[in-house]
């Protein structure tokens, strides 16, 4: 047998057995073996083991919190965790010092004794000081969802904006939250001179978050004036801009209409950016669509604060398409859940179109039934089967048509020109003259009727 016949064979064994290795322990779920072929290392992750806690009472009731842990579950996945169990108590009211009941948490601290639990994930926001007596019991690390949220962010951002938004997000919410554990601090980013005299570590901490969100605030500035000049320069256009819960599928439907190439993955939050792309309804009309960032219950208020600059081209748009998961058992939580932060964001007046998507999910015909009469006004759609496609685009051109008008014009010349005074505010569609008179066919949108009347009226 050649000798090079007996490397490849060595070779290639010992690819499959590390290739099963990879298979074998990502399942175990232990922790990942990761083989960086760069530099011919191998190197063994951890994946963090971790437990939820919620409370279900007079607010909630346990189904609701099942849910919630669900959900909670995902957003922990995403970021990387291993669920090893869940704890929820009944109690009518969070505890002010431990959330849960004192009793709970000497149960939990069994548990992670006896489990190797590295974190430990509440469902609800937790106070500064009801983290620090929590972590003193369990003797782990804690988080609660908000601070999940705000990982995963910065763990997705891609892009300068996207970056500068979720850090600020962070310190805001770190802020409040700064305590002696934090001591280090100053001495990470500081130097000669960061530290005052006569002041306490703490307050050096805090001036050093303080003057890093400044700074932040103004890069975001800055960054915003550069988008909104890039938006001003399409304004005439049309745009319509798809939004959401995360996960409901605005990005593959993005994909299908435009032709982009946004990422689509099962996970929660996989956009951040926003995308703008033109999309033709039929032969003679062309909008704007932008994709952006997924909404989720309990958005920490930071973030949505943050994120305002990536809204944007949603606060703007001149149709908002809701796109919902129909397949979702809770979609109608979500629909209240968007609703709720639309309305937060300022943008519950906006002309608004329902699309319940993966249409192809839904077996239950009487369901299927039901969710059609209660919204009527609704469209269904798959985008990854693309179903329902033509529909869509028949809905969005008959709004378009509900939000401009077409009038003929006629202009005496007596009074010279007066056309170029339509050009900023219509579209001309039409042009014919004869010795007196130009004949002007224009579509305009009707917020601006009151202005074409007035030129019409002086130069007719
Ligand atoms: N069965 C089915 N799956 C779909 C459909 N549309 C999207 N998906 C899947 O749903 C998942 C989420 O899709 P995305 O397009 O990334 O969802 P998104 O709303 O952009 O999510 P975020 O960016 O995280 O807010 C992906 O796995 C898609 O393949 C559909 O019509 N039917
Ligand atoms: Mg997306």
């Amino acid at each position: 047998m050649p000798v090079s016949f007996f490397i490849l064979v060595v070779l290639s064994s010992l690819a499959f057995t590390l290739h099963f290795l990879h298979i074998k322990y990502k399942n175990a779920g232990d922790f990942l073996l990761m083989i960086d072929k760069s530099e011919n290392t191998i190197i063994f992750t951890e994946a963090e083991r971790c437990i939820l806690v919620g409370i279900a009472g007079r607010e909630q009731s346990r189904w609701e919190t099942e849910d919630h842990l669900d959900e909670l579950e995902s957003l922990a996945e995403t970021s990387g965790a291993e669920i090893v169990e869940r704890f929820i108590q009944d109690r009518p009211a969070p505890d002010p010092a431990f959330f849960v009941g004192r009793g709970k948490l000497e149960e939990i601290a069994q548990f992670i004794e006896w489990n190797n639990i590295a974190l430990v994930i509440f469902d609800d926001d937790l106070s500064p000081a009801q983290i620090k007596n929590i972590e003193n019991i369990l003797n782990t690390k804690v988080i609660d969802r908000s601070a999940l949220i705000l990982d995963i962010f910065a763990d997705h951002a891609r892009t300068n904006e996207a970056k500068v938004q979720v850090e600020l997000a962070q310190l805001n919410y770190l802020l409040p939250r700064l305590t002696r554990q934090w001591q280090h601090l100053s001495r990470q980013i500081g130097g000669i001179g960061t530290k005052g005299p006569g002041e306490t570590q703490l307050e050096t901490d805090r001036r050093l978050v303080r003057t890093r969100i400044a700074h932040l605030k103004t890069r975001l500035e800055k960054i915003s004036r550069q988008s909104l000049t890039q938006r001003q320069q399409r304004s005439e256009m049309f745009r319509a801009a798809l939004i959401g819960y995360t996960n409901a599928g605005k990005s593959t439907l993005m994909n299908l209409l435009s032709g982009a190439e946004v990422l689509v993955e099962n996970k929660l939050f996989a956009t951040l950016d926003t995308t703008v792309r033109k999309i033709n309804l039929d032969k003679n009309t062309e909008i704007l669509l932008s994709d952006t960032v997924g909404f989720i219950r309990k958005l920490p208020h930071h973030l949505v604060a943050s994120f305002r600059t990536t809204l944007a081209e949603a606060a703007e748009a001149d149709l908002l398409i809701q796109v919902s998961d129909l397949s979702h058992p809770h979609f109608e939580d979500h629909l209240l859940i968007v609703n709720q932060i639309l309305s937060d964001l300022k943008f519950s007046h906006k002309k608004r179109l329902l699309v319940f998507n993966k249409l192809d999910k839904v077996k239950n015909s009487g369901l299927l039934e039901r969710i059609k009469s209660d919204y009527p006004e609704a469209v269904f759609i798959s985008a990854s089967r693309q179903i329902g496609i033509p529909a869509l685009k028949k809905h969005i051109l008959s709004f378009m048509e509900e939000l401009y008008e077409v009038d003929q014009i006629k202009l005496n010349y007596l009074h010279g020109t007066a056309e170029h005074l339509f050009y900023p505010i219509a579209e001309i569609l039409e042009r014919r003259s004869d010795d007196s008179y130009l004949y002007l066919k224009i579509k305009y949108a009707k917020e601006n009727k009151n202005r074409i009347m007035q030129i019409a009226e002086r130069y007719k």
